[in-house]
């Protein structure tokens, strides 16, 4: 008897209407237990969607969509990232500036790093100035080097500050393992109120201020008559120029 039904082979057809001896069916049968082909069924009423392409008049307007959104958001991004890259340089300026304030409060006077008045003004591979005197040790972890400046001004080997890999450059590049800010500088001035009569100018870092990158800041900056703070440090912005010249500062 029979008591089932089932598609028993289905052909490929391509076309808006299927051709009438398109598919096989088997009906079951319960006496054999075998399901027997009952030869092919009709499709008439079996419509396939027609096929349709894109025209190049499509193409095209949804490529100028695409750019004109691309040229919209690309600078958008990019601007984001460099807003970002700056916010994270402030961050850091004001840490290590907090860590230099931390040292004048343990010791009584701001400590000298380097005649540059560079973050990395005498750096080379064993020794770096600014990192030793506020980390309390050398960029290895060994101690600091007894009699060296850094030991006898932290000559209780504090640490203020413990810097992170991120604000060092990679140990590939040409000028490895030196401080960096958040948007790639190394090129970073630190000033410091010397002499602690609550101003900084050239009597604490000299007859000019220290360039970065070839470039350092104007009387508007930076007024001659100097800055009422006990730490400062600047670089050049992303994006600045001799003829655009313009500084991330941070004072405290
Ligand atoms: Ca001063």
């Amino acid at each position: 008897m029979t008591v089932a039904l089932r598609n028993a082979g289905a052909a490929l057809h391509r076309g808006r209407v299927a051709p009438a001896s398109g598919r096989r069916f088997a009906m079951w049968e319960a006496g054999t237990r075998r399901w027997a082909d009952r030869g092919v069924k009709p499709l008439r009423h079996f419509v396939l969607p027609p096929t349709r392409a894109f025209t190049l008049i499509e193409l095209l307007t949804v490529i100028a969509i695409v750019g004109i959104l691309a040229a919209i958001l690309i600078p958008t991004v990019m601007s984001s990232r460099v807003s970002a890259d700056r916010a994270r340089t402030k961050i850091q300026f004001n840490q290590w500036a907090t860590a230099i304030e931390s040292f004048r409060s343990e010791y009584g006077y701001y400590p000298v790093f380097d005649s540059s008045n560079l973050v990395n003004g005498g750096a080379n591979t064993t020794d770096h100035p600014f990192h030793d005197v506020l980390a309390g040790r050398k960029r290895d972890g060994a101690p600091l080097t007894a009699g060296s400046a850094a030991a006898t001004q932290n000559r209780k080997a504090i640490s203020f500050y413990s810097f992170p890999e991120s604000e060092f450059t990679d140990a590939s590049s040409p000028a490895p393992n030196l401080l960096r800010d958040a948007t790639g500088n190394t090129e970073i001035a630190v000033l410091v109120d010397s002499n602690r009569d609550g101003v900084i100018n050239s009597s604490d870092f000299g007859a000019s201020l220290p360039l970065v990158s070839g470039i350092s800041p104007a009387a508007s900056d930076f007024p001659d008559t100097g800055v009422r703070s006990g730490v400062v440090f600047y670089t050049l912005a992303p994006g600045a120029s001799a003829t655009d010249p313009q500084f991330i500062f941070s004072w405290k």
